[in-house]
């Protein structure tokens, strides 16, 4: 009878210290679906609504688990409010794609101390403590911009001055930090490159009215560098109005961010010189991921999606057709 209790209490003790968070693996309780809190920056872009489509898609549907997204409207308060609804619910994991870069650490402590894994996704957060996240699964936004000016310090070559105006998506993203520096890097290089900063908010509306004020003050633009798609249709638009061309063969050089399906056919009728591609379809990643994560596999600090740059003569309608986004 002892010996049987003694054994039963030792079972126990096992399984509520399986059940225990703050191990290298979170496993959810048999039957029970694993739950994901992901707290999403918001609908800004057609490559937000592409990452949302991406991560509800490869989770919902699927029985083993029970996603739950909340909407920041690109507000990071808006993100601490719902990280901290995620702790109360106990969820198993939480994704965040951050709004900016700074201020996670005490938030991101908070989830630590609950012993919920983190995973960040789309832009990177700024922490002293990189363990407070599993794994960051994004863009090398970097990369992207290099891309960027390598291509334009080709199409300018031996040309006195070149005036670059430069479209800035949400301040502190690293989107935006890391596609400002690449250009910043070059222009301090280039010699030639001037360049002027407009704040659009990676919007199509802030974008076209930004571009329109700056329009009725000067229309010595030769190129745009834009941080995303929307933003750069919103000053398509502004151009038009001003009566400005752009595209092969018009006054200004345009280069964008994302490469959606509308900034590709724009791309292949000559009407943006450039598309370097950020890819929002890594829903699958993330979940094969937490599959290793849950089986205590090791997995990357740092995952990477691949990523090309577009001009007209990459492009045809079957290929654009083709396309998730
Ligand atoms: O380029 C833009 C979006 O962080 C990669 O945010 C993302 C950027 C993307 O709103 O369209």
């Amino acid at each position: 009878m002892r010996r049987s209790f003694s054994i039963l209490l030792c079972f126990a003790i096992l399984i509520s210290f399986a059940g225990c968070r703050g191990g290298n693996v979170t496993e959810s309780s048999a039957g029970r679906a694993f739950v994901i809190g992901f707290s999403q920056v918001g609908a800004e872009s057609d490559w937000r609504i592409a990452n949302t489509k991406s991560m509800t898609e490869t989770f919902q549907g699927d029985p083993e688990y029970e996603f739950r997204m909340e909407n920041a409207r690109q507000q990071q308060e808006n993100q601490f409010a719902a990280v901290r609804r995620f702790i109360l619910e106990g969820v198993d994991l939480i994704v965040i794609a951050p709004t900016v870069e700074d201020g996670w650490q005490t938030v991101l402590t908070e989830v630590h101390d609950a012993g919920i894994p983190v995973i960040i996704t789309d832009r990177s957060v700024s922490v002293w403590d990189n363990n407070l996240y599993l794994t960051n699964v994004g863009s090398n936004f970097y990369g992207q911009g290099k891309k960027a000016v390598d291509w334009l310090s080709e199409e300018t070559r031996g040309e006195s001055n070149v005036n670059i105006l430069h479209l800035q998506g949400t301040i502190g993203a690293t989107a935006q930090i890391q596609r400002t520096q690449a250009l910043e890097d070059a222009a301090a290089n280039q010699g030639n490159w001037i360049t002027n900063k407009l704040y659009g908010d990676f919007t199509e509306a802030k974008a076209y009215e930004v571009m329109t004020d700056y329009l009725a003050t000067t229309h010595d633009i030769d190129v745009l560098y834009s941080e995303n798609d929307n933003m750069t249709f919103g000053a398509m638009r502004a151009f038009d109005e001003a009566g400005i061309t752009y595209g092969e063969g018009g006054q200004v050089k345009i280069i964008t961010f994302d490469a959606t399906k509308e900034a590709l056919q724009y791309c292949m009728d000559g009407k943006i010189d450039l598309c370097v591609e950020c890819n929002p379809l890594f829903g699958p990643m993330v979940k094969e991921l937490i599959e290793k994560y849950r089986k205590g596999e090791d997995i990357p600090k740092q995952v990477y999606v691949e990523e090309k740059v577009f001009t007209s003569k990459d492009l045809d309608q079957a290929f654009i057709d083709s396309r998730e986004y």
